[in-house]
């Protein structure tokens, strides 16, 4: 069978063989997994692709609704549970307002259940509440390249631009264990001579493969790119026709820059200055340049500030528009683009419009045919949803396709907070440990039974088909909305017979908008492949290079932006005097409800670890091997204790990958960047010491 990867951005196409082992006494299966030839993967796969089967086809797949009676989940049937939901959002609706049902989607659905979840939520809750975890990936990515470009998509040029770079600037991005089937696109552009520049706390497979490592202090990415700003203008190495041209802004950021001391800001970063300006000589001088950022950069209570400040470098150089010069937020999840386009954010309608606008809110309740006054306002952010949650302002909330105890910061106060709603739906393909908590569980299809389109990092939408039947009594997402909404008495709105009916209605929705599908159908999907959007109309090729005449502003231009250094809000001290810093490993993906349920990944990596420095370690009285304590100012977490040189002294790194006792989000800190809302991920102050304070002799 062919499918597609469930797992990250790239979106691999795979195939599935299946044979019998006549000697296997169990006859029991083998699957064979080999890349198919795709435009970005070029038919590569990584572990992760390889082994997604495992999960799909695993026997802890959930197969029959399930409510909980007694305190214990218990099978009972769809039909069952459509009352038991139909029933609990009239009473909470009746009782506390239409806003006490809250959504809480996922980037992982695909863009016809996306859709879906926003049309659900607006249509036939009418409540304001509907986030998802999108908020805690692309959020400032996202604003930053709406404001700076006008448009967010998150490669503005496609991969295939990225070997004709002369410098590729990797900030915060760790491509070669998160997005393993790109780097063969990196490691032409260094054989054509590109010089590669990585900026990361720990050394990682990307930073090996770097000309320079910028090994930057937790959440100083701004104050880095204001460095690197402050030499580009002293060496005079902008580009003044094409910020003349193409740009606003130019007095203000030349007069902040001006005012930048380059050793006061090396100190801060905790990057030697001498580095600093081979970075930015390097990026100035080369012919065309690229600059890449993921969360490193972005999951800060300043990323999108931070963001933008690497779109100044781009901008003042005048790299954007041309084979091998742009900048790239590298998206994350499987539909983290096209997840962030249709309408499952808080404030938005499909197409990229705004629910604050009232030329928006008209055009799609003429199609969703209800009257503009009724689409509800624009509801908050994923964490403030759960704070809502706690406040007992959101009092139902249905979950589809996120695992929010285990991703949101503060994971205990988030957690507290959803055993306090009346209830709690959550429509997963497994018992994650959200659906742990619910009152009632819905099964979900897998990648390899779900039809649909996803959008992968470059903007090129992608159909995935079904190769299997559902597993169980399992529903497709957009099906178990529909059904909602036909119990909810909307039925007559979300009447498909099919997915690909869902696409046709959200290719009108998204017509004449920033992200514009129209012009895609399924018919050429099949066809072509992939296609980039905006695609505004079916003989249109799709846009794989944005902004080569013009950017996406009413003006054509794109805007700089003075970005202040900025401090992490949690700073170290003799209490909590390590920084804590997460991310992700090869073998894992997210909160790793897929992938510890797949027996070859969770073989490579069994349990979560901490890595520390060895002078650290030696300073904690720790060793390689042993469980330590990790605790912060809002939790503590028990994990093993790995001992590497890779990481500055300073700081700890956990991966996110594990839930229950080894959650790192029990100690990450809430706070959000005031533009996004975006939490800081990925800085928080943090104490360590072995789990076992006296040891044996
Ligand atoms: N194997 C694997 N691949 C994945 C995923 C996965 O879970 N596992 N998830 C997918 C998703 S949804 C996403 S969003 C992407 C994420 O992709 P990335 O953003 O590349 O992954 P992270 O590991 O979160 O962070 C990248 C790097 O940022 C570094 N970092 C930490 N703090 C800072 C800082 O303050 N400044 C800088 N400059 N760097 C810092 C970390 O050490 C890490 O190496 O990956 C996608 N691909
Ligand atoms: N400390 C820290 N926390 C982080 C991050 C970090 O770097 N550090 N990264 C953040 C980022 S970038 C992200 S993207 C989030 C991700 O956070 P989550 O959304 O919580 O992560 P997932 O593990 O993908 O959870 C998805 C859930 O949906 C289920 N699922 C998968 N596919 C489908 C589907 O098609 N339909 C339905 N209904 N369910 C499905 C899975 O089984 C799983 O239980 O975590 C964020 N949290
Ligand atoms: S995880 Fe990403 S890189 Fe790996 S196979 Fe899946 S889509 Fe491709
Ligand atoms: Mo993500």
């Amino acid at each position: 069978m062919q499918s597609q990867c469930p797992f990250c951005s790239v979106q691999c196409k795979m195939e599935i063989e299946q044979s019998m082992q006549p000697e296997d006494p169990y006859k029991r299966p083998r699957y064979t997994v080999n890349g198919l030839p795709n435009a970005a993967s070029e038919g590569r796969l990584c572990v992760k692709g390889m082994h997604a089967y495992q999960h799909a086809l695993s026997s802890e797949r959930l197969a029959y609704p399930m409510a909980r009676r007694n305190g214990v989940l218990e099978r009972i049937s769809w039909e069952e549970a459509h009352e038991l939901i139909t029933a609990q959002i009239r009473s909470s609706q009746e009782n506390y307002g239409l806003d006490s049902v809250g959504l809480y989607g996922g980037g992982s659905l695909t863009n016809e259940s996306a859709y879906l979840l926003g049309k659900f939520t607006r249509v036939a809750l009418r409540s304001r509440y509907i986030d998802y975890n999108g908020r805690f990936c692309m959020s400032a990515a996202a604003s930053a390249g709406n404001k700076a470009f006008g448009i967010d998509r998150g490669l503005t040029n496609s991969l295939a631009d990225i070997e004709a770079a002369g410098c590729i600037m990797l900030a915060g991005t760790n491509i070669a264990e998160c997005q393993p089937t790109l780097m063969p696109y990196f490691t032409r552009a260094k054989e054509n001579g590109a010089y590669i520049i990585a900026i990361d706390p720990r050394q990682t497979g990307t930073t090996e493969f770097a000309d320079l490592h910028l090994k930057v202090k937790p959440g100083m990415d701004a104050a880095l790119a204001n460095a690197m700003l402050r030499v580009i203008f002293d060496e005079g190495l902008t580009d003044p026709s094409f910020i003349a041209d193409r740009t606003n802004g130019i007095e203000e950021l030349k007069a902040h820059v001006a005012a930048i001391d380059l050793e006061e800001t090396a100190e801060l970063c905790g990057v030697p200055l001498a580095d600093i300006r081979k970075a930015a000589s390097a990026f100035g001088r080369a012919s065309a340049a690229m600059v890449f950022t993921a969360r490193g950069v972005e999951q800060q209570t300043d990323g999108y500030m931070a963001v933008r400040n690497f779109i100044n470098l781009a901008l003042v150089t005048g790299n954007a528009g041309k084979p091998g010069a742009g900048y790239g937020a590298v998206t994350g999840q499987g539909n983290g683009q096209g997840g962030r386009e249709h309408g499952q954010k808080a404030d938005q309608l499909p197409g990229y419009r705004s629910i604050e606008d009232p030329d928006h809110r008209a055009y799609i309740a003429g199609i969703w045919g209800v009257e503009p006054e009724s689409l509800p306002g624009k509801g908050v952010s994923a964490y403030e949803m759960m704070e809502k949650v706690h406040e007992g302002e959101i009092r139902t909330l249905l979950v589809m396709g996120s695992n929010p105890i285990v991703s949101n910061p503060n994971a205990d106060f988030v957690e507290e907070g959803l055993k306090k709603l009346d209830y709690l739906v959550v429509a997963d393909m497994f018992l994650s440990e959200t659906a742990r908590l619910a009152d009632l569980v819905l099964p979900v299809t897998s990648y390899l039974e779900n039809e649909g389109t996803l959008t992968n990092l470059e903007g090129r939408v992608l159909l995935r088909e079904a190769s299997r039947a559902p597993h169980g009594e399992a529903r497709h997402d957009w099906r178990i909305l529909s059904d909602l909404a036909e119990q909810l008495g909307s039925g007559s709105k979300f009447s498909y017979a099919s997915v690909e009916d869902i696409f046709e209605e959200l290719r009108i929705a998204s017509r004449g908008g920033v992200a514009d599908y129209y012009g895609i159908t399924y018919e050429r999907l099949r066809r072509e492949e992939g296609i980039y959007w905006p695609c505004p109309s079916t003989d249109h090729p799709g846009a794989a290079r944005l902004f080569e005449e013009r950017f996406a502003h009413p003006d054509g231009r794109a805007v700089l932006l003075p970005v202040p250094n900025h401090l992490p809000p949690e700073q170290t001290d003799s209490s909590y005097p390590l920084y804590l810093t997460t991310g992700r490993t090869m073998t894992h993906y997210l909160t790793g409800v897929q992938t510890r349920r797949s027996a070859g990944l969770a073989a490579r990596d069994i349990e979560s670890y901490a890595e520390l420095h060895p002078k650290t370690a030696r300073r904690l009285g720790l060793q390689a091997g042993e469980l330590l304590r990790l605790a912060s100012r809002r939790g503590e977490i028990v994990v093993r204790c790995r001992i590497t040189a890779s990481i500055r002294e300073d700081t700890v790194f956990v991966p996110m990958h594990w839930g229950d006792s080894q959650c790192v989000n029990k100690l990450t800190n809430p706070a959000l960047d005031p533009t996004c809302r975006m939490p800081g991920f990925k800085v928080c102050a943090v104490h360590v010491e072995p789990l076992l304070k006296v040891r044996q002799a």
